[in-house]
């Protein structure tokens, strides 16, 4: 009777320690939309509460060549040709990766969205603008640099004197690009950046505030051949590298809400 209360006893504490003595070391629900989970590791296979996240990126691991995908979707990055870690953000998280502007990426694989909606969002600080159309690549799932060689894509672009967010988008084979109706960038700062579609309009928002917008419908084009990488791409010649600092890069398909963009943009998760 004694053993068998004692083991009880010890069954039940082991479950009801068990739950904490995993991996997670890390609170990140300030880093998913509408998370009530907590304590999530950094590349963990885990719940999330946005079913329509692909892609999730804290970056802060601090080391290694993994960023790490919370989405539980496992679609994790791989840091390509010698990115570095960085103790600096523009949403308070202890770090983000520094790409050299010339042919650091981050690679995601080949995933494509499914459906009429979409969202690229990324916090970046730009050491500058590479390029005389000033045009690195933030997140982007093309083949080249030819409008229609672009399934999706955030970037910047020359524009006038200064340099503004530009959105790219395929359905139905044919691109559409969409550069910001303002918000002139600036090297050296923080800004958050996000592309959306929702089917009915494809949008890009500048730390959280319309910055233009433009009529589209349609699915998304899939092109499971075609990668997705943050910072630079195309591979090889004809890149366009992203010089500075990328953060908590996100790939969704659906579009987040201008409320949801704005809590992003506040620290509000
Ligand atoms: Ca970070
Ligand atoms: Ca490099």
């Amino acid at each position: 009777m004694k053993m068998k209360s004692l083991l009880l006893s010890m069954t039940l504490l082991f479950e009801i320690f068990l739950p904490f003595t995993g991996t997670p070391t890390r609170t990140l629900a300030r880093d998913l939309p509408n998370a009530p989970h907590t304590a999530l590791a950094a590349g963990a296979a885990q719940a999330v509460s946005d079913p329509d996240a692909l892609v999730l990126l804290p970056l802060d691991e601090g080391s290694g060549t993994t960023a790490g995908d919370v989405s539980g979707l496992g679609n994790h990055g791989a840091l390509v040709n010698g990115p570095t870690w960085e103790a600096d953000s523009g949403d308070g998280s202890p770090f983000s990766v520094r790409f050299d502007g010339s042919d650091d990426r981050i690679d995601l694989g080949a995933l494509d969205v499914s459906g009429s909606g979409l969202t690229l969002a990324a916090w970046f600080k730009a050491d500058g603008f590479p390029g005389p159309s000033a045009d690195p690549r933030l997140i982007s799932k093309a083949s080249g640099t030819d409008a229609n060689q672009h399934v999706f894509m955030l970037s910047t672009i020359a524009f006038g004197s200064g340099v503004r967010l530009r959105a790219r988008v395929r359905v139905g084979g044919t691109t559409t690009t969409l550069i910001a109706s303002g918000g002139d960038l600036a090297a050296g700062q923080w800004y958050h950046a996000a592309l959306t579609y929702d089917g009915t309009a494809l949008r890009l928002f500048l730390d959280g505030q319309p910055a233009g917008s433009t009529p589209l419908s349609g699915p998304v084009d899939a092109d499971p051949a075609m990668p997705v990488a943050a910072g630079n791409q195309p591979a090889g010649a004809g890149a366009r590298p992203f010089d500075g600092l990328l953060d908590d890069i996100r790939i969704l398909q659906r579009p987040l809400s201008p409320s949801e963009l704005a809590a992003i943009v506040s620290g509000g998760n």
